[in-house]
């Protein structure tokens, strides 16, 4: 069997011993595992479960429903509903904030999550994930969705799950980043990747390239140098990948390092992104900083962006520290003007910008 190498719930035991609060975080980790198990299991049915193609209905985001969106969204709200640690949560799929009645124990923990990452990959069997991020609920109320508005940094664990050729848990509780394997046979998950380390540097980039026009200055700047290699200012060539899953490019740049882009773009002006603040950016900014990586808008720190929404969308720039740096000082200095870059004659014949 998994000679020397732990369980999920003997290395939560572990880390979270500190407290009664620590202690039902562990237990609802484990009961959040048991959840992607179960996702699992459906997802790797396919066709035969009767599990793929698209409901007549639409989500908040106005997107058509895929019914895995909704059989993982009712496998989360079930284990909660039925874990008594949950007062509340929050999802992609529900418009507004679901209250869980503890019963007779009062939950202490808000969860927020997208069930289903990447939907629009299941149907043609690309992998897929789950995200997670677990908030403190109030004490001797019923939560609100004020309540579900703090800060990333004030996140007690996030986390992700992915179904992909082995299906994987990848969680932070503030003291590193882990990853662990599901062992079908036995139905356990074994801690294989002990303290992942997002590398500092890359030469890898990930960004839906159809949207290159409608892009700020500053991410078409770093997309045209990357792509121009040792011919421009990288003296290096770079390589691009795009699955179209959040959670699968963010596991790939948590493996071998990169730089995942979800800018801002003027295809549609009236939002900020397409990502979601509070189920996607900041429990991977999470993940990916308790690695070493950097996740940031462009513009700012995403783990301090305060929530006006639980819906909320921001444009998303995270891995590879130096990486998410580099295009944090092209936003600021196109913001600033303090680069002559954008208005060099030389850039505007090359650049994308010209008229
Ligand atoms: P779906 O869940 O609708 O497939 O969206 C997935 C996602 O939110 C994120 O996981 C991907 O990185 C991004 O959208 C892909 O967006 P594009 O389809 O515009 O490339």
């Amino acid at each position: 069997m998994h000679q020397g190498r732990t369980t999920l719930s003997k290395f939560l035991i572990q880390q979270l011993k500190g407290s009664s609060e620590q202690s039902d975080l562990a237990a609802l980790l484990v009961d959040i595992a048991a959840a992607v198990k179960a996702i699992s299991a459906m997802t790797a049915k396919g066709e035969l479960g009767g599990v793929l193609g698209s409901l007549d209905s639409t989500n908040v985001q106005g997107e058509t429903q895929k019914k895995l969106d909704v059989m993982s969204d009712t496998a989360f709200i079930n284990t909660f509903a039925m874990g008594g640690l949950v007062a509340g949560l929050a999802s992609e799929e529900n418009d507004d904030i679901v209250e869980i009645d503890p019963g007779e124990g009062a939950g202490r923990f808000l969860a927020v999550f997208d069930p289903l990452d990447g939907s629009s990959n299941i149907d043609v069997n690309v992998s897929v994930g789950s995200i997670f991020s677990v908030l403190r609920a109030p004490e001797g109320r019923k939560p609100e969705v004020s309540d579900f508005l703090v800060i990333g940094r004030q996140q007690l664990a996030a986390g992700y799950a992915i179904y992909g050729p082995s299906t994987m848990f990848v969680l932070t509780v503030g003291k590193g980043t882990h990853g662990f394997t599901l062992d079908r046979e036995v139905g356990n998950f074994i801690l294989t990747h002990p303290h992942m380390q997002v590398p500092a540097d890359t030469s890898e980039f990930a960004i839906n390239a159809s949207n290159e026009r409608f892009w700020e200055p500053p991410v078409q700047r770093y997309v045209v140098e990357c792509k121009n290699g040792k011919t421009d200012v990288r003296g290096r060539d770079f390589n691009m990948r795009w699955i179209a899953s959040m959670v699968a490019d963010i596991h790939r740049i948590l493996m071998r390092g990169g730089v995942f882009m979800y800018p801002r773009d003027t295809k549609d002006p009236s939002k900020a992104g397409r990502l979601r603040l509070m189920y996607e950016a900041n429990p991977m900014s999470m993940v990916i900083e308790q690695a070493g990586g950097l996740g940031s808008t462009g513009r700012e720190r995403i783990l301090d962006i305060e929530p006006g929404d639980i819906h909320q969308r921001v444009p998303v720039v995270i891995g590879s520290r130096n990486e998410v740096e580099r295009i944090e000082k092209y936003h600021h200095e196109y913001d600033s003007g303090t680069d002559e870059k954008y208005t060099s004659p030389l850039f505007q014949e090359r650049s994308l910008y010209a008229n």
